[in-house]
């Protein structure tokens, strides 16, 4: 799979309004995108450290993976994603390792990216995504 960098960490908040000006000012980052991921059911926004974005995550609908995650969990890391040169052949290679797949398929993701998730029960207990940029 080799993985050229960890393209973002995703972090499920309650309120993105009040999380975005933490990270704004207390961590000094800079909110360069908000955008509502419709079939997700969260809103998300962005900010750059590095090559390596934190992407908040607040969930818009009751029944949506990151409300039913912090009613479970609480808030905190959601998600880890890395960066792949090949979206399909990482699939393949994870599925042929007894990986179990969340999206058989890439779909598109926020930021126009091509993304899959690996289910956490197998990933060691994270939910791990992958993500390839086409547009590079
Ligand atoms: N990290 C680690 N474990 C998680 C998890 C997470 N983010 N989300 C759920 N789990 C665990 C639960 O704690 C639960 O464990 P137990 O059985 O030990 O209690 C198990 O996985 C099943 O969880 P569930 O609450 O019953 O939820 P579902 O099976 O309905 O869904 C999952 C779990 C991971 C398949 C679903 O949340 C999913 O498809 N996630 C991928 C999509 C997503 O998260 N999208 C939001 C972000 C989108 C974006 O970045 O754009």
């Amino acid at each position: 799979m080799k993985p050229t960098h960890i393209e973002h960490i995703g972090i499920a908040v309650k309120n993105l309004d009040e999380a975005v000006k933490y990270y704004e000012e207390v961590i000094g980052l800079k909110c360069y995108n908000i955008e509502e991921v419709v079939d997700q059911k969260v809103r998300t926004a962005f900010f750059k450290v590095g090559e390596t974005k934190v992407e908040l995550l607040e969930s818009t609908a009751p029944d949506g993976p990151v409300a039913k995650f912090i009613e479970k969990k609480g808030e905190g890391i959601h998600h880890i994603a890395f960066a792949v040169k090949s979206l399909e052949e990482s699939l393949q290679h994870a599925e042929k390792n007894g990986v179990r797949l969340i999206d058989q398929e890439p779909r598109k993701g926020a930021e126009g990216l091509d993304i899959a998730f690996l289910h956490p029960k197998s990933t060691f207990g994270v939910l791990t995504e992958l993500c390839e940029d086409k547009s590079d």
